[in-house]
């Protein structure tokens, strides 16, 4: 079953996506994403200069093979560009062996451990009171878990609130980066009063997550999960930057407000420590960021050892062929925490036809076999690439902050 075409596919419909389409020689089809947000067209390079020439003629149906070949014969291991490019062949590869099988991903991965993927939506406003119309407003739809972010007086903009109702779009077209202002003192003096504010509206059940995004040092970041302990999250997430892993361990010797960390880990060695010594409780690693389906299997079984659960990053820059790949891993996994969820824009979603569907909190990847998801290549001609960048952050001082 020898690969006989690889395409790299960049189209733009309401945000940039990088796709990889690899065809065997009896006429499989398989996706995989390689969506970097903001360094999309570097990926786009890795793959169609490095990668594609090397997967003509090789064999579909050797996945662990290929991966290996990719990533210890490239000799410059990991990175978020490098693992981008594995993991969409990687994936493409899983979604042409499951429909080689005739069966859905989820099948091969060891089959269901659950009937459904617990989802959490984003609810975000400029102040509290908005932040807790979103949050009624997910409850009404069916979801059962919430991320709250809101605005912070004094702050003109802050992670989390902008852009989109039911989805935080946080890339700006343009070619630099915007900047936005930051202080954590506003920050941490703010946040506790929001978290008692939505839990005196919606009572204890309903499952509230919070993401700091990067920005606080681990002292602080202890101090914040001390503070929200009254509200129980179900996590806090990216307390600090996770470069350096034993500053976990600070925030875990003053809180039980549990952890996630690990959207922008490209790799087991990224959170090996962090996971054998439970210094969290959620690891964040996704499909498209680190190595594709085989490698995040690695983690997820490390982390199943060490009582750490998993919850997907799954963000709009996901592609929907990230999305598809997440939820059959989330459906497989024995450790499943809960899966991060924001609908595509409607021409997302015509680009990408998928079979996967959202229902009262829950998500379900569909019995269509491979990953179930297509990409409408003519369509995704309409859509050119244009450049996008994350923000960038500084303190009020004007020094250069986590973003
Ligand atoms: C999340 C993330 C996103 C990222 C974005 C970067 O928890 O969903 O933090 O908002 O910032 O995916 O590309
Ligand atoms: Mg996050």
């Amino acid at each position: 079953m020898n690969i006989v075409d690889a395409k790299v596919i960049v189209c733009c419909p309401g945000r940039n996506f990088v796709t990889l389409k690899l065809v065997t020689e009896d006429g499989i089809t398989g996706l995989g994403d390689a969506t970097l947000n903001g360094r999309e067209l570097a990926v786009a390079s890795y793959l169609n200069d490095h990668v594609v020439p090397l997967l003509i003629g090789r064999d579909a149906r050797r996945i662990e093979d290929t991966w290996q070949y990719l990533y210890v014969g490239a000799y410059w291991r990991r990175g978020p560009v490098t693992m981008a490019s594995v993991s969409a062949v990687d994936m493409a590869l899983w979604d042409i062996k499951a429909k080689a099988a005739g069966m859905p991903l989820f099948q091969l991965l060891g089959g269901r451990s659950r009937d459904g993927v617990l989802v959490y939506g984003h609810a975000n406003g400029q102040t509290v009171e908005d932040a807790v119309r979103a949050v009624a407003h997910y409850l009404d739809l069916g979801y059962k878990a919430v991320r709250v972010q809101s605005g912070i007086p004094g702050l003109a903009s802050t992670y989390g609130v902008g852009r989109g109702k039911l989805f935080y779009e946080a890339a700006e077209p343009g070619t630099a980066p915007a900047e936005s202002r930051w202080s954590t003192e506003a920050y941490l003096n703010f946040l506790p009063g929001l978290f008692e504010r939505v839990r005196a509206e919606f009572g204890p059940d309903v499952h509230l997550l919070h993401d700091a995004h990067h920005r606080l040092t681990p002292i602080e970041a202890a101090r914040a999960g001390k503070l929200l302990e009254p509200y129980h999250l179900l996590w806090l997430e990216d307390p600090t930057p996770a470069e350096l892993q034993e500053g976990f361990r600070i925030i875990r010797q003053h809180t039980t407000t549990p952890i996630a960390v690990g959207e922008v880990f490209n790799s087991v060695f990224d959170c090996y420590k962090l996971i054998q010594e439970q210094l969290i409780d959620y690891i964040r690693t996704t499909v498209v960021h680190a190595g594709g389906i085989t490698h995040l299997r690695k983690i997820a079984s490390l982390a199943e050892m060490h009582q750490v659960r998993t919850g997907c990053h799954g963000a709009t820059d996901m592609s929907p062929i990230c999305i598809a790949a997440a939820l059959h891993f989330d459906l497989a996994v024995h450790n499943f925490g809960v899966q991060e969820y924001m609908p595509h824009l409607d021409e997302t979603e015509r680009v990408f036809p998928h079979a996967y569907t959202f229902q009262d909190g829950y998500m379900y990847p569909g019995d269509e076999p491979g990953l179930g998801v297509d990409i409408d290549e003519g369509l995704a001609a309409r859509y050119p690439y244009d450049p996008a960048y994350l923000p960038v952050n500084r303190r009020l001082d004007g020094t250069m902050h986590s973003w």
